[in-house]
C-alpha cells in the first residue's frame, strides 16, 4: 500500500532561535529516518509571541500529532505551545551560556498543574524525537514496528560494545 505524503504522521519542531538548531539536528534526523513528516521552524515565545500562539492554535487543524519545542534561557516556548493546544508537547531545554541549561530545564519542566510539557534532558533532541515517535506509535503500527527494531538494534550495539570491552580487558 502506498501512503500519500499528506497522510504521513506529522511532527512540528519549533525552536526559539536558529542558535538552537545544532542541538536539534540529531532528533530531526531520527524523525526523518522513521519516515514521519517533519516541519521545522524558528518561532520565539518572547520575540514573536503572536506567531507562536498562531502556530499552536492551528497545530491540530494543520494535522500535527506532536509538537517538539526547544528553547534556552528563560525557555517559555514549550509552555506557551502547551497552553494553546491539546496536542502533546515535548520540551527540549537548550544548553545556555550562563547556567549550562539548568535555567532552560527548570523553565520548561516546572509547568503549573493542568498544562503538562513532557520535558527531556538538556539538548536531548534524540530522546524528544523517540518520545514523539512512541506517541505516534500508539496508533501507528508501522512506526511502532520500527521502534521495536530500533530497540533491538540498540541492544545489539550494546552487546558488541561489551564484547569489544571484554577483549580489551584480557
Ligand atoms: C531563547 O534564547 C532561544 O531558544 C535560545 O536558546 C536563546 C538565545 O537566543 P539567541 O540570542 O541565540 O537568538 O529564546
Amino acid at each position: 500500500m502506498v501512503i500519500e505524503a499528506n497522510q504521513l504522521p506529522k511532527v512540528a519542531v519549533v525552536m526559539g532561535s536558529d542558535s538552537d538548531f545544532p542541538a536539534l539536528e540529531k532528533g530531526i534526523n531520527i524523525l526523518n529516518e522513521f519516515g514521519v513528516k517533519v516541519e521545522v521552524m524558528v518561532c520565539s515565545a518572547h520575540r514573536t509571541p503572536e506567531l507562536a500562539a498562531e502556530f499552536a492554535r492551528n497545530a491540530v487543524s494543520n494535522r500535527f500529532s506532536v509538537i517538539i519545542a526547544a528553547a534556552g534561557k528563560s525557555a517559555h516556548l514549550a509552555g506557551v505551545m502547551a497552553s494553546l493546544t491539546t496536542l502533546p508537547v515535548i520540551g527540549i531545554p537548550i544548553k545556555s551560556s550562563f547556567m549550562d541549561g539548568l535555567d532552560s530545564l527548570l523553565s520548561i519542566v516546572q509547568m503549573p498543574d493542568g498544562v503538562p510539557v513532557a520535558t527531556v534532558g538538556i539538548n536531548s533532541s534524540k530522546n524528544a524525537a523517540l518520545l514523539a515517535l512512541q506517541m505516534i506509535g500508539i496508533s501507528n503500527s508501522d512506526i511502532s514496528q520500527k521502534l521495536t527494531q530500533y530497540k533491538k538494534d540498540m541492544a545489539a550495539n550494546v552487546k558488541i560494545m561489551n564484547e569489544k570491552l571484554q577483549e580489551k580487558l584480557v
